[in-house]
């Protein structure tokens, strides 16, 4: 069946622009898949840091390794905020963190030895580099931010793509993720002193964290050949 959209009629009662929401979502789809490429090039490089570290020093110094493309409401409120126009050609410019890599780590010298080893590859550029561990945010948050840019290789020729990577401890990510949900829920209405006891939690994973890196160190000590 044919259908007519270049006109206002009943197959068409938003009297859409065809052509125009045709190349936005091409558009979309493409950004799409560039920024899910530069994903699994940046995913492949910490696969490799980790499995050398396994094969230098029998330890995985990542716990686990998890993306994601950021969603398009996420996008568009992003870009509303900004006041700047939701296309795909803004997203591009503007838009630093559609691609997002999640490395979590046991202890957190590997953090800054992850970041340390990612910088070496001459194909990585860091952009940008937020260090939430040394100065934490008012909420309590910790977590090194990097924005790297990554090349990828299409039919088209190479494209250089941000990717916002966010390293953390099991114990920081145990304490961002449950602190994500609780906004999230209440709807950002959380009361001021149930904020700060949050603030307050975060100090307390973070000596914890301290603790069993210290212990870490004094087991190995005891026995070198762990280290
Ligand atoms: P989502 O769903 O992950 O996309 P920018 O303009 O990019 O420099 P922005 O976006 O505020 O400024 O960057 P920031 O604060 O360095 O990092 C934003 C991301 O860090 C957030 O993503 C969260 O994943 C995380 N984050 C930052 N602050 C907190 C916090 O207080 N609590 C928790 N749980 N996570 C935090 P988005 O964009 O919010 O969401």
């Amino acid at each position: 069946m044919e259908y007519n959209l270049s006109v206002k009629n009943e197959q068409n009662p938003f009297n859409i622009d065809v052509e125009k929401f045709v190349e936005q979502f091409y558009g979309f789809i493409q950004i799409n898949h560039l920024y899910d490429s530069a994903i699994h090039e940046i995913e492949t490089k910490l696969e490799i840091i980790d499995s050398e570290f396994q094969c230098n020093f029998s330890r995985n110094p990542i716990h686990n390794i998890s993306s994601r493309l950021k969603s398009p409401e996420s996008i568009a409120g992003k870009l509303k905020r900004k006041n700047i126009p939701i296309t795909a050609e803004s997203i591009l410019a503007n838009l630093h963190d559609i691609a997002g890599v999640r490395v979590i780590c046991h202890y957190i010298e590997d953090i800054y030895q992850i970041a340390s080893y990612l910088s070496l590859h001459d194909d990585i550029h860091i952009l940008k580099q937020k260090d939430y561990i040394k100065n934490p945010k008012p909420s309590g948050y910790r977590s090194l931010h990097l924005i790297v840019t990554v090349p990828v290789f299409l039919s088209t020729g190479k494209k250089i793509v941000p990717v916002e990577i966010q390293i953390r401890t099991i114990a920081m990510d145990f304490w961002a993720s449950l602190e994500h949900q609780l906004h999230y829920k209440s709807k950002n209405n959380v009361p001021p002193e149930l904020s700060e006891e949050l603030r307050i939690l975060s100090e307390t994973i973070h000596n914890t964290d301290l603790r069993m890196e210290d212990i870490y160190h004094r087991i190995n000590e005891i026995d070198p050949e762990n280290e």
